[in-house]
């Protein structure tokens, strides 16, 4: 995980995410070149750098092969905390429920069709101030689809589609709110899954109140339950600063 004591992890923007960006991010360029890293005459462990280039935004990662696990998921969720919140909704925040989740990042930063699509906001026409792409299970790396299988396992739905989040520093966000066809239903499950930097996740009752506040790490797993797309709202605020993030979000079929 990123941060971890045993590892030196660092993400860093490159470039500034504030370019403007064509609405079509293309085909990102991998280089997974390892020019001048020797080996950490302390531990004796090579480190590694990777590196995605898309349209307009540079991401580089850096890690060590002490951190360079292939990604896993706990199939016991046993880390898993339940928080019920008002009017029967529901959340759980399962920390490090994916190990190897930099890893993830890297490939999935690598193989999403990232796009930033225009959206009227206070009747303002604006790119989205993070990148969205969808994941297909059958095109990713096995364990996104053993993510699917295990929440389907535990929360009971059957998770059809996966969207995909990049925020590529602390002014990507997403503004308060209930997910669309979620909230006419009377009950939805949303799993999120982070990868990369840390972010905070703030719920709060529809219409206002205070917040309930969740600080997200690479490898956490958030689901939402019960009635909280309908009566509550969630945002990832802006930040000073922060590493770039991807949220995988599991949704289930809502109608048929
Ligand atoms: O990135 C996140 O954790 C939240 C994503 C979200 O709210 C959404 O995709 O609707």
């Amino acid at each position: 995980m990123l941060g971890s004591s045993s590892t030196t992890n660092t993400v860093t923007t490159l470039l500034d995410s504030g370019a403007s960006l064509p609405t079509g991010i293309g085909v990102p360029r991998r280089d997974h070149s390892n020019p001048g890293l020797g080996t950490d005459a302390r531990t004796g462990v090579k480190p590694y750098r990777c590196s995605t280039t898309l349209v307009g935004v540079h991401l580089a990662f850096q890690g060590t092969l002490l951190g360079a696990k292939a990604p896993a998921i706990d199939w016991s969720f046993a880390n898993a905390r339940r928080h019920d919140l008002a009017d029967a909704a529901w959340v759980e925040h399962v920390p490090g429920w994916l190990t190897g989740a930099d890893e993830l990042f890297e490939v999935v930063a690598g193989i999403v069709d990232w796009q930033s699509p225009m959206v009227t906001m206070w009747d303002k026409r604006v790119q989205t101030p993070r990148l969205h792409g969808i994941l297909s299970a059958a095109d990713g790396p096995p364990v996104v689809e053993e993510m699917g299988a295990a929440l389907t396992a535990q929360y009971d739905q059957a998770f059809l589609s996966i969207g995909a989040n990049l925020y590529r520093d602390g002014r990507d966000s997403v503004a308060w709110h209930g997910d669309r066809i979620a909230r006419t239903l009377p009950e939805a499950v949303i799993a999120i899954v982070s990868l990369g930097g840390s972010r905070r996740f703030l719920l709060r009752p529809e219409g206002g109140g205070r917040s309930v506040r969740f600080d997200l790490a690479s490898g956490d797993l958030l689901v939402m339950g019960g009635s909280c797309q309908r009566t509550w709202q969630h945002c990832i605020p802006k930040v000073a600063r922060a590493e770039p993030r991807i949220s995988l979000t599991f949704r289930h079929r809502y109608l048929d």
